[in-house]
């Protein structure tokens, strides 16, 4: 495996953190044991925890009023790969790219997937984009794709999904993610069942060209760019549609998509419940804002998200696995500081859920002692656990400050003079 920033760096930066590292490890072991847990286990499974990063996610975003580039974004994906294993080799908790078409299209996937190889990345699931038009396509998405009137608009929708799940074949992915953002702006501008109806059926092709090992990921959004009718708006429709479709059709819980203040956990039980819950794209929001990042608003429900998902994975066993994703615009950051952090927020809210004293919780559930039960959730997470991802870290090769790392490293400058701005400055942002 290949290393973007210099190892000798990265090994200097570590050497003059560790004797901080090594007391505050110790510090937190003793407080660990006199609660009966072992240290040592919560470092060993922070190890194991793993969230795949959004190639659009490494480049700046914008909003629908403006993009303000940043220095030394990749131009391609090549580049956006470099940009990954970057991020990779500091956290080592980012192994898997999801990438998104025709953004990341390439005519040569293999020489792709071998340099993915080359640094340690695998690639997660696959995204369609059929909510932009692209130069020299032939129907506008203007009024829909998946469930446009028009059924060559739809023919054509579909013809993509099925070329992001051969293209993402070619690559090792196992899972299409499709997210549009069909709906209607005006009351009477859709005939509210007929366009699910159409999507479904939109949808049914799409299912029936995957592979047998594949899942094809349903994502809802409240609104945005429809504004009054999404019509993939909300986890019941999602759900309806997995139901409909079959087995390997499950739900995608982007954090930022629901109303300010709905209960993203009871949804998240829901679907693990039933068996729909495919996976996440882990981000913040705090209006109707939907890609700030992981853990910097509300990282209290992130860790009652964790929370459900280790019930859910106490209950299923090893066969439950959904797929963490992350899904971020980066506007006023540094892409990959942001991407490097919020991916450790996404695995601290993940310990922190695994120091939850689950018989004890139930006991208090039990015994209807609501005070007690809230008490057990907030110990789990009041405890701060960064001594335990920075060993985890460090112990699988990573740096124990990424953040600080990355900026002592002069990658950015090293990549801004390799990358030089194109011409033609600010443009709109990415959805
Ligand atoms: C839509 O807002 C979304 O969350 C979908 O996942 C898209 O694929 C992604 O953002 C990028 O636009
Ligand atoms: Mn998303």
């Amino acid at each position: 495996m290949s290393t973007i920033i210099d190892s000798g760096r990265v090994a200097e930066h570590n050497a003059q953190l560790r004797a901080g590292l090594d007391a505050d490890y110790e510090a937190l072991g003793g407080m660990l044991a006199r609660r009966g847990v072992d240290i040592e286990r919560m470092t060993a499974l922070a190890q194991t925890f793993a969230v795949a990063l959004p190639s659009w996610g490494v480049g700046t975003g914008g909003t629908r009023f403006a993009r303000f580039p940043g220095r030394g974004e990749p131009r391609n994906v090549f580049e956006k790969l470099d940009d990954c294993a970057a991020i990779h080799q500091l956290t080592r908790a980012t192994p898997g790219v999801s990438l998104h078409f025709p953004w990341d299209k390439t005519t040569d996937p293999a020489a792709l997937r071998q340099q993915a190889e080359h640094h340690g990345l695998y690639f997660d699931a696959v995204n369609s984009n059929t909510f932009q038009d692209q130069a020299g396509q032939e129907h506008s998405y203007k009024y829909g794709s998946l469930t446009a009137n028009n059924a060559a608009t739809r023919a054509q929708a579909v013809a993509h999904n099925i070329e992001c799940i051969a293209l993402g074949k070619a690559l090792g992915s196992r899972a299409l993610t499709v997210w549009v953002g069909d709906g209607a702006n005006f009351p009477g501008q859709h005939n509210l069942r007929g366009a699910l109806e159409r999507y479904l059926d939109s949808m049914r092709e799409i299912y029936a060209a995957l592979p047998a090992d594949w899942l094809v990921f349903i994502e809802h959004k409240l609104f945005e760019p429809a504004f009054y009718a999404t019509t993939i708006a909300d986890w019941g429709t999602s759900f309806a549609c997995a139901q409909t479709l079959g087995d390997k059709a499950r739900c995608l819980v982007d954090l930022g998509h629901h109303a300010p203040n709905t209960n993203i956990e009871m949804i998240v039980a829901r679907l693990a419940q039933f068996g729909k819950l495919g996976g996440f794209h882990f981000n913040d929001s705090k209006y109707g804002d939907d890609d700030l990042d992981s853990g910097s608003i509300n990282p209290f429900q992130l860790f009652l998200v964790f929370n459900e998902l280790a019930d859910a994975a106490e209950r299923e066993g090893a066969a439950f696995k959904p797929a963490y994703m992350l899904d971020q615009s980066h506007n006023v950051t540094d892409p990959i500081e942001s991407l490097m952090s919020s991916a450790v927020e996404v695995q601290r809210a993940f310990v922190q859920s695994q120091l939850v004293d689950r018989a004890a919780l139930r006991q208090h559930q039990e015994a209807n002692d609501a005070l007690a039960s809230a008490q057990a959730l907030k110990h789990a997470y009041r405890t701060d656990v960064s001594a335990i991802l920075a060993m985890a870290r460090l112990r699988a090769g990573g740096a124990v400050d990424p953040v600080a790392c990355y900026r002592a490293s002069g990658y950015r400058t090293q990549v801004a003079e390799a990358r030089p701005a194109k011409a033609g400055v600010s443009g709109s942002g990415i959805v």
